[in-house]
């Protein structure tokens, strides 16, 4: 019989993450792990089945945006794919923003939410960039103290009723900077009636079919940077479902995220309400970012956890060289390699979550705040990378398959990249961690505190090695930086990504360790202590000192 070759299948994915039930079961309490679980093997079931099955189904499609109508009225409609229409309804009857909202179960609603965005991402193809903003739109609403729209927006942003719920956009980026954002050329003017009216272009606008964005704009007259900003909120379209003074030049032509549909905007008068004060806008956004870069964390922990599944079942059905790829020792070599990245990516990502979560609940104190205020972009900058190298590992481990689209594997590398892109660069996250550092020593000495206590509940022999590796990049980075304050600010900024790059996955590593060890003593398993000892001997100290002349040489004409 002719050679066939079965593609790779998906089972439950709740069920089937052992990472993820071990996890779960350590940091929830039995009580509560046991009401939230049904909803997770459900949801596993959709993600690995149905959900799947629509993915490969809906591939071409993408958002269509309709600018005109047959008779000449500008309607500016955006039409988003089939399965992300499924993934709407979806998300709001599950709660994928309302659970940690309603906060059933106090502090753990973060990680109940999250575990089900987990589940949720990789099968809804970015549906989870709505989501992350309709979330962070929430944090701030709720926070902000604006009982106006507490009252008659938040409710929609946090429905289970699919024709109720609203999502929220996020719109910054303007062509003067996506990362430098105090740069916004936005104009916000009273008009007679005195209501604040917006005038500018927003160039990169995520999710422009949304029913309402959190937005920055200058009140006329403020000086100029973020301080001069207000933060507004806009619903974006009037009863009849025309859009408010807003004009949707085009949808952006982008390598990944096709089903987002991301637009470049002109705001021509748009109606707006100030969130809080006229001024320090970015300030006031900055709980939205921090959502969104949990979000971006949770959503790169999926996704190479998608990736690794995929490849995994597909090395078990893939015969060559007389063999399943499954018993080629290398294969098997570099596949543990990516599960091991994986699973340091969910433990980060899922810490930051714990924290946020004991955060909303009160029941963090000062110390941890900071210590989250430093976490967030460490925890973003480190899984986003992660997950652009996996993705890649990913693609590369199908062969030539993986480099075919209609595999439906292409699109996991295209759109892993924007993880280190969006939400803050790479480059940009760094610099923020490195400032926070240095301004904040209580946010750095907690950070140092927390690696050194993971490290010290290792007790097993086993653990030794990755538990010594973890505190001597965390050590190293504390030198690094104490050396280089002294040096000047350019080293300081050349080093910054080293730095936060040592910090996030030394991090990574102590939390798995720790976790090792539990599951070792509870669940007598040897998985999560194998993940981080093969995590360990990945690069997880990358402080160095580079000579700045040898970069200027290398960048000369
Ligand atoms: C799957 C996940 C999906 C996610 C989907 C999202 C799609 C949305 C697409 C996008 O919108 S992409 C665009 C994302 N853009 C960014 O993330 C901006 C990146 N740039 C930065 O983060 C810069 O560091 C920043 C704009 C914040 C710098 O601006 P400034 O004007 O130099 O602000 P500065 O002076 O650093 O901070 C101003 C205030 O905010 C300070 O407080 P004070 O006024 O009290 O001194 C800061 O401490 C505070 N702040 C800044 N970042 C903060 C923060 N506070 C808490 N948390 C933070 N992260």
């Amino acid at each position: 019989m002719a050679f066939r070759q079965e593609p790779p299948q998906l089972g439950n994915q709740y069920e089937t993450d052992r990472a993820l039930r071990s996890y779960l079961k350590r940091a929830l309490p039995p009580e509560v792990l046991a009401e939230v679980e049904p909803e997770l093997f459900e949801l596993g079931g959709l993600a690995g089945g149905e959900l799947y099955r629509m993915q490969l189904a809906d591939r071409l499609n993408e958002p269509r945006l309709t600018q005109w109508d047959a008779w000449g009225e500008r309607v500016d409609r955006i039409e988003v794919s089939p399965l992300w229409r499924v993934a709407e309804r979806m998300a709001a009857e599950r709660g994928l923003v309302a659970t940690a909202y309603e906060r059933r179960h106090g502090a753990h609603s973060r990680l109940h939410q999250l575990a089900l965005a987990y589940l949720f991402t990789p099968a809804t193809d970015i549906y989870s960039c709505p989501l992350a903003m309709t979330d962070g739109a929430a944090r701030v609403l709720e926070t902000s103290g604006n009982g106006t729209l507490v009252k008659n927006v938040l409710p929609h942003l946090v429905s289970r009723d699919p024709e109720k719920f609203w999502t929220s956009g996020q719109w910054m980026t303007e062509l003067s900077g996506g990362s430098d954002v105090g740069a916004s050329e936005t104009i916000a003017r009273r008009d007679g009636e005195g209501v604040w009216r917006l005038y500018g272009r927003k160039w990169f606008t995520s999710a422009a079919a949304s029913q309402a964005a959190l937005t920055l704009a200058r009140p006329e007259g403020n000086p100029s940077g973020g301080r001069g900003l207000a933060l507004f909120f806009v619903e974006t379209r009037d009863r009849e479902g025309r859009l408010r003074g807003i004009r949707i030049d085009r949808l952006k032509e982008k390598l990944g995220t096709r089903k987002v549909p991301t637009a470049e905007l002109t705001l021509e008068g748009t109606p707006a309400v100030l969130v809080k004060g006229t001024t320090d806008g970015v300030r006031d956004i900055a709980p939205m970012l921090n959502v969104t870069r949990l979000w971006n964390a949770v959503s790169a922990a999926a996704l190479m956890r998608r990736g690794a599944t995929l490849a995994r079942d597909y090395a078990r059905r893939r015969t060559a060289f007389g063999s399943t790829l499954l018993e080629k020792p290398l294969h098997a070599d570099t596949l543990a390699g990516l599960q091991a990245e994986a699973d340091a990516a969910l433990h980060l990502a899922f810490y930051a979550a714990e924290l946020t979560g004991r955060e909303e609940a009160c029941e963090l104190d000062e110390r941890g705040a900071r210590l989250l205020r430093l976490l967030t972009p460490l925890v973003k900058l480190t899984t986003g990378r992660a997950a652009v190298h996996a993705a890649s590992e990913t693609v590369e481990a199908f062969g030539g398959a993986g480099y075919v689209e209609d595999t439906g594997l292409p699109v996991l590398l295209r759109d892993a990249q924007v993880l280190s892109i969006w939400e803050g660069t790479t480059n940009v996250l760094s610099l923020d961690a490195l400032r926070t550092a240095l301004k904040d020593e209580v946010a750095f000495s907690s950070l140092k505190a927390e690696i050194e206590s993971c490290a010290a509940a290792a007790r097993d022999e086993r653990l030794a090695h990755a538990a010594r590796t973890a505190r001597e990049a965390a050590g190293h980075a504390d030198a690094w930086l104490s050396a280089s304050a002294k040096g000047g600010q350019a080293s300081l900024e050349a080093g910054a990504r080293r730095f936060g790059m040592t910090l996030g996955r030394a991090l990574a590593l102590a939390l798995l360790t720790r976790h090792a060890q539990w599951s070792l003593d509870v669940e007598r398993a040897t998985r999560a202590a194998a993940a981080a000892r093969r995590f360990a001997h990945s690069a997880i100290d990358l402080i160095s000192d580079h000579d700045p002349e040898d970069a200027a040489a290398l960048l000369d004409d």
